[in-house]
């Protein structure tokens, strides 16, 4: 694709290390964490990136309340830490030194940063009202960016990107977790798929139409902020019903609402406004809602049985920590046959990308 694609890795024996030379064996890896300060100079030092994407975070919402400061730490202060990384290695003075540095830095924002909205659709000009500890230190790293361009001259911007989705998503978040569900039910491993909050609605695209939004950003003249999403948003009823329809099963007879995934403050409803995007950029994305749940229905549901057997009930780590009122709401199930989908989509497609230049991507 024209990148020389570094991807950065941390801890000793990291057992994601395997799994990600067998997705993307031309990715070269190099050491570092961001925690510390150190190893991201020298992570810089050694690749010398024309572009630098942070994708790293502690992304999974009700895991930032069960570790707040380690979020803070990770998810805001790591912005701090890789942003330094540059504005040193750059040789970017304490002063300001317009479109100093070679280095472009994008940063994953997110449309949680909107949390409890004033407005609806969310576009740059919406304030936030962040939710969760999450949401608080991505504002941080928000605003941080802002202030690398405004302080320094840096080429850094945000993508204030709504949720995106692909087969690769982890099983915590609701997408996969209902596709996983189908899967497992439709296979006849499980019956039941035990949820949260029903009525929250989200604005979900496909991941790979968004990784083209991030590199369009870096590919600018001037550095600039962008929401990047849909404008379509559907309620998690909606998502369940339309995954379940995929697999020709009735969602009613197998999703279970548990307490335990309901979150001690929730982010209601999400729209974007992506019109600067779509003017600005040329970016639309290309996969529709339907596409993108029959896409992760039919990836899971042609999974190798060792991968779909496994259990999917709730573990402490993707449980969300709020009380835990009443009893779950278990209904009697039954099984259904079952109807097979094709998207036209390979699963895990990955993104395209033009250009000759290195880029480094962090990602927790
Ligand atoms: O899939 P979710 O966990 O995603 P959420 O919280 O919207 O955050 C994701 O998107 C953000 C925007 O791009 C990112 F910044 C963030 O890092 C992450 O990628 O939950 C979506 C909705 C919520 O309203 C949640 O309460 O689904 C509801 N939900 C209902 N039952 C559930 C469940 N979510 C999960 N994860 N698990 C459930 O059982």
């Amino acid at each position: 694709m024209g990148y020389e694609v570094w991807g950065l890795v941390r801890g000793q024996g990291n057992p994601r290390v395997r799994h990600l030379r067998q997705l993307v064996g031309d990715v070269r890896l190099v050491r570092a964490d961001l925690l510390d300060q150190g190893s991201l100079i020298s992570a810089v030092e050694r690749v010398q990136p024309d572009e630098v994407y942070n994708l790293a975070a502690i992304s999974y919402v009700p895991m930032s309340w069960q570790q707040a400061e380690l979020t803070g730490e990770v998810t805001g202060l790591g912005v701090l830490r890789l942003l330094e990384a540059i504005r040193v290695c750059s040789g970017i003075s304490a002063s300001r030194s317009p479109g100093g540095g070679q280095i472009r830095f994008y940063q994953a924002s997110t449309s949680e940063m909107f949390g409890q909205v004033s407005e609806s659709p969310q576009n740059e000009r919406t304030p936030f009202h962040p939710r969760s500890p999450y949401g608080v230190a991505k504002v941080y790293g928000h605003f941080l960016t802002q202030n690398y361009r405004e302080s320094y001259g840096m080429y850094a911007v945000s993508g204030i990107m709504f949720n995106h989705e692909s087969p690769r998503r982890g099983a915590e978040f609701v997408t996969r977790k209902v596709s996983l569900g189908v899967a497992r039910i439709k296979l006849g491993y499980e019956r039941k798929v035990r949820l949260g909050n029903l009525s929250a609605s989200r604005d979900w695209g496909y991941a790979g139409d968004y990784v083209r939004a991030m590199q369009f950003m870096l590919a600018q003249d001037a550095p600039s902020d962008y929401v990047i999403g849909t404008g379509v948003t559907h309620s998690v009823e909606k998502l369940v019903d339309t995954a379940f329809s995929a697999a020709g099963l009735n969602w009613r007879d197998h999703v279970v609402t548990d307490t335990a995934f309901i979150r001690p403050a929730e982010v209601d409803r999400l729209c974007a406004d992506a019109s600067k995007a779509r003017d600005e950029l040329g970016w639309e994305p290309k996969i529709g809602f339907e596409e993108l749940v029959a896409m992760m229905v039919d990836a899971d549901t042609e999974l190798p049985p060792a991968a779909t057997a496994r259990s999917s009930r709730p573990s402490p780590g993707n449980a969300a920590p709020g009380p835990r009122p009443g009893r779950p709401d278990v209904r009697p199930g039954r099984r259904r046959p079952c109807r097979s989908r094709r998207s036209g989509l390979p699963p895990g497609r990955r993104a395209g990308a033009g250009g000759s230049r290195r880029a480094g991507t962090a990602g927790r």
